[in-house]
């Protein structure tokens, strides 16, 4: 009898009972966490980073109360691999999401799981883009793929289901109505909180249709690059504003009005997407985007710009849709966090903001992401931590997505597992004086795909940055970022850098063994078997 009582404890104790024995969302040791990741979302387009576009109250709100990280990074820029970088804490080649047309295994470890193994309540409310369902979660609700900005569809345990309204309001609606009414008030909770915009097609919710459309935003410095400082892989990439921008999807122009003018998107369905978006809106919904876009349209129909008058009209029209669906973003956080204030759960509450990697807003005459270039490898991180974080405190060390989970698991006071390769943000929360990183590594993948970027893997140290552009090229590129901080110069072949050059290579290569890159490792090899010939 008492060998069966004690090996029923033993049981209970290891197989299915929590690491803490009675999780209290009142205990600081088991903070609750929210994870709040935006879509796209640059350092630019957030006034707690200085930007000249666009205010964004709430955002920076977390960071006059928390910490902004100013090297904040991804490990791959784009969307369904950094979302799996940041669930497992495992670079693209090992959690196998090495691209958005992979599928992520969810049968694989993650921290949601960790922590819902150790006694948080967990929940997911927004974009996935994984395609395998969320595992880990308690509650889920997830747009397919990359979800609507009207009346979108939501994937759920029990099958798809519509909602009316703007997507970034009903993302909040059930982030919140979970935090309100579906979870167990007993326990801590982890809430993962992910908007849809400012993703392309960027379409502003009603209330923020007029937004921007008489300011207009300055122009960066090389929206005409003419790349001439680099190589094959910018010349090639597909995403300038000037020449693979659509009018109809990006721009809101009516296909029949381009067609009638004359202009033909690069890529065909583009029209029929924006034929999908706008029959999806309301009666109600169409009459104000008429009042707005209508006379957009009208003055284009008059006055029909050209060459390089064109590309300055497209960026404008750009900025001012992806701002306005910023805005959105920027209200429904504070919704949150008026929420959290009102409910007694803010002073508890570790938050992180975030995006799933930077934006192109025009720079290098650039939409979209991918490249290890500044302005697509940065992300924003801003993290508040009442009572653990100096309020409006910076850091600039060199963190990465890849250290999130870590970050987390520790926050919540749960070991980090050895095979997660990021590390804990904890000591520079805390603006502890560690020993840290000094250089960061990249892997890009999605070639051949959309946007024609070369893959490429590379380092950056807080100076440098040393890219290999492989697969149909074999082209390495260097910057030094502090000479030339908008990257428009590959020193490469400059005598005066040879010794950088080894030195970052070499760290490279150090990398690539540390961190288990054997498609790298492999495709150095090849080429340097290549080099030998
Ligand atoms: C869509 C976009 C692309 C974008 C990818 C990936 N085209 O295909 O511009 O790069 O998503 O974005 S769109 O016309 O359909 O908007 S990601 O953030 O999900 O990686
Ligand atoms: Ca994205």
């Amino acid at each position: 009898m008492l060998r069966f009582a004690f090996l029923l404890i033993l049981n209970l104790h290891f197989c299915n009972t929590p690491l803490f024995s009675q999780p209290s969302p009142g205990r600081a040791e088991h903070p609750n966490i929210i994870f709040i990741m935006a879509d796209d979302h640059a350092v630019d387009a957030i006034s707690a980073y200085g930007s000249n576009r666009i205010q964004t109250p709430n955002i920076d709100r977390l960071a006059r109360e928390g910490m902004r990280f100013d090297k904040a990074f991804v490990t791959n820029s784009i969307c369904a691999p950094s979302r799996a970088v940041i669930l497992t804490g495992k670079h693209s080649h090992l959690n196998g999401v090495r691209d958005n047309v992979n599928t992520f295994d969810s049968s694989q470890q993650t921290f949601p799981k960790l922590l819902q193994q150790a006694g948080y309540q967990t929940a997911i409310a927004g974009k996935w883009h994984l395609k395998s369902e969320p595992t880990g979660f308690d509650f889920w609700k997830v747009l397919p793929d990359q979800g609507d900005y009207y009346q979108p569809d939501f994937r759920t345990p029990q099958g798809l289901v519509q909602e009316e309204g703007y997507v970034t309001d009903i993302i909040t609606d059930e982030a919140i109505g979970w935090l309100d009414k579906s979870r167990d008030k007993s326990r801590p909770f982890l809430l993962v909180y992910q908007h849809k915009a400012p993703h392309r097609e960027w379409w502003p919710s009603q209330g923020h249709l007029r937004d921007f459309k008489d300011k207009p935003v300055p122009e960066p410095a090389s929206l005409f690059d003419d790349y001439s400082g680099r190589g094959t892989a910018a010349r090639d990439a597909e995403m300038r504003i000037s020449t693979h921008m659509g009018l109809t999807n990006d721009s809101k122009i009516k296909p029949e009005l381009a067609r009638r003018l004359g202009f033909e998107d690069f890529i065909p369905w583009y029209s029929n997407a924006y034929t999908n978006q706008y029959n999806k809106l309301t009666q109600e919904q169409r009459r104000n985007w008429e009042a707005v876009y209508g006379p957009i349209n009208a003055d284009f129909e008059k006055n029909t710009p050209s060459g390089d008058a064109l590309t300055r009209w497209k960026y404008q029209r750009y900025m001012q849709d992806y701002l306005a669906s910023i805005k959105s973003v920027d209200d429904n956080i504070g919704r949150l966090l008026d929420y959290l204030e009102k409910s007694g759960l803010a002073e508890n509450t570790l938050i992180i903001y975030t995006s799933d990697q930077g934006f192109y807003l025009g720079e290098h005459g650039w939409f979209d992401k991918r490249f290890m270039y500044e302005e697509s490898f940065r992300t924003p991180l801003i993290v508040r931590w009442p009572g653990r974080i100096k309020p409006g405190s910076a850091n600039s060390d060199l963190v990465q997505n890849l250290d999130f989970a870590e970050t987390i698991l520790d926050a919540a006071g749960l070991p980090i597992p050895e095979d997660m390769q990021g590390r804990s943000l904890l000591p520079l929360l805390r603006g502890q004086e560690v020993e840290w990183r000094d250089a960061l590594y990249y892997h890009y993948y999605e070639y051949p795909g959309i946007h024609a970027v070369k893959r490429h893997c590379g380092v950056r140290t807080a100076r440098y940055k040393l890219i290999h552009f492989y697969y149909d090229v074999d082209e390495w590129e260097l910057y030094d970022l502090e000479r030339d901080p908008q990257e428009m110069r590959n020193v490469i072949a400059q005598p005066e850098y040879r010794a950088v050059k080894e030195e970052l290579l070499g760290k490279l290569r150090a990398l690539q063994v540390q961190y288990r890159d054997s498609d790298a490792l492999a495709q150095e090899i090849l080429l340097e078997d290549l080099n030998r010939k």
